[in-house]
């Protein structure tokens, strides 16, 4: 046995982690179901590094020094579960299953359980940053025992983007199913922060008048301030691309219905059962959706809306540096709703997770890479029971500074149509954690006078009922 780490399920993803492990200088054993993948990889990469490559997995689990350590990179869901089953009835006590997939983590809590008790390590682990990022360094979020990430944090460690003052972008998250919620969340927030350059590029288009190109070059002045992101990046050059068929801008020949696979859904999925309010994202999620309903959409197009005048030229750079600062509040708000959910997930499944390592990870490898994560890792290094991200004294500051902004940009988005569900849910989250009393006072009166659900009151302990049928006095029911 001489294969450090193997891997199986060569489609992209698994043949580039695999690639990635070889460069890094490990010896990995490789397997595929089809095995014409295994040796077509062994063709065009062979000599990037030493490769093991295993027609049957008998061979593969014999190429693999104990513990054993195998990578599943196949498609999630029943494939994962067949190669786990598969692979566990070869493996002994104390060998290390690792799920790299878009598991849901509830199955991932399952697997591992099932796993735990026939003695294999079951590691769950999210892997962002797509394709390229598996094969130069993906950011990787593994959950599992504390025991696994002993032989396999190192390698895991190895392979990871760096961020930017070198450390890698890969940690034990937590136990069992930690490491595949954690990256759902952070699929949850990448929408949220896309639906939000979105919503400033629609601005920037029908408010402030700007062509694409020009919109880019704001993108990639935005890009070198505390925006500064892989996202803003890329939105910057797709804004710049020209389509050749056509010489129009890219982006006015692409079909306006966002698509989506699914981790956005379990986020907010998952956050209404936690009861956490993620606004940010499910303004994302719904806003994909909204774009793809062509037959509400065909059916609506005739309701009445203000013209949409752009502004006078003279405004539009003002309006554009508003925009920068409601994009930057909202994007604040998203990341501290994300957060929120983690803490709440944390303390539900018991996983402990260090809120500020999750952000250190995010530092580089996955999508929603950015400078702005540095911050959030250094607020909850100040203060690691940080109830919002919103009261760190650097984010308050800075979103305190920029909510005239936020409200201006929001104003006038409603004043010429512009739809900004992203900007606008941010803005009420924003209020609605400030106010001093919340109409809520009011539902719990109506609740109480349909259903008897009685309510609390701010002057004395205790739960009370009016008799809203009767003499409506108040009785003491708890
Ligand atoms: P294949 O090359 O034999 O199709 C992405 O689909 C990867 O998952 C591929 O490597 C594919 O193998 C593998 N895969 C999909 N379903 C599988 C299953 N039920 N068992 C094993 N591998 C599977």
């Amino acid at each position: 046995a001489t294969a450090q780490i193997g891997v199986t399920g060569l489609a992209v993803m698994g043949s580039n982690l695999a690639r990635n492990f070889a460069r890094h200088g490990h010896t990995v054993a490789l397997h595929n179901r089809t095995y014409a993948k295994t040796e077509a990889l062994v063709a065009e990469h062979g000599h990037e590094g030493d490769f093991f490559p295993a027609e049957s997995a008998e061979d593969f689990v014999a190429a693999l020094q104990k513990p054993r350590r195998i990578v599943i990179m196949v498609k999630a869901g029943d494939a994962t579960d067949a190669v786990i089953d598969e692979f566990a009835a070869l493996l002994d006590e104390g060998d290390v299953l690792i799920d790299g997939g878009n598991a849901h983590f509830a199955d991932t809590r399952r697997r591992e359980k099932a796993l735990r008790d026939k003695g294999i390590h079951f590691v769950g682990t999210g892997i962002s940053g797509g394709e390229e990022g598996a094969l130069h360094g993906p950011s990787i979020m593994p959950g599992g025992s504390e025991e696994s990430y002993k032989s396999l944090g190192p390698l895991l460690e190895s392979i990871a983007a760096k961020a930017p003052d070198g450390t890698p972008c890969c940690t034990h998250i937590g136990p069992d199913g930690a490491g595949h919620f954690v990256k759902m969340v952070h699929n949850g927030i990448e929408y949220a922060d896309m639906q939000l350059i979105a919503e400033a590029y629609d601005l920037l288009r029908h408010v402030a008048g700007y062509e694409p190109q020009r919109i880019a070059e704001t993108f990639r002045t935005w890009n070198t301030g505390r925006l500064d992101s892989y996202l803003i990046e890329i939105t910057a050059e797709v804004l710049a691309h020209t389509d050749a068929a056509t010489g129009r801008p890219f982006v006015d020949v692409v079909a306006d219905g966002a698509e989506q696979k699914g981790t956005g859904r379990w986020t907010v999925q998952t956050a209404l059962d936690l009861g956490i309010p993620v606004s940010g994202i499910a303004e994302a999620v719904f806003a994909r959706s909204v774009s793809g309903h062509a037959d509400l959409r065909g059916a609506a197009r005739e309701l009445p809306g203000p013209a949409r005048e752009p502004l006078a030229p003279a405004e539009a750079g003002e309006f554009a540096s508003l925009v920068e600062e409601a994009l930057y509040a909202s994007k604040v708000v998203s990341y501290a709703q994300g957060w929120n959910m983690i803490t709440a997930a944390s303390a539900e499944y018991g996983w402990d997770i260090d809120l500020g390592a999750v952000a250190a990870i995010w530092r580089g490898g996955c999508i929603i890479r950015a400078a702005f994560l540095d911050r959030i890792r250094a607020a909850f290094a100040a203060d690691p029971q940080l109830p919002t991200l919103l009261a760190d004294k650097g984010f308050a500051a800075e979103v305190g500074k920029a909510q005239d902004a936020w409200r201006s940009v929001v104003a006038t988005a409603v004043g010429r149509g512009v739809p900004t569900p992203g900007f606008s849910a941010a803005l009420a989250y924003y209020d609605a954690l400030r106010a001093e009393r919340l109409p809520a006072a009011l539902t719990q009166g109506q609740r109480d006078f349909f259903g008897a659900h009685t309510y609390r009151r701010t002057d004395r302990e205790g739960s009370f009922h009016t008799l809203w049928g009767g003499d409506r006095s108040e009785e003491r029911t708890g």
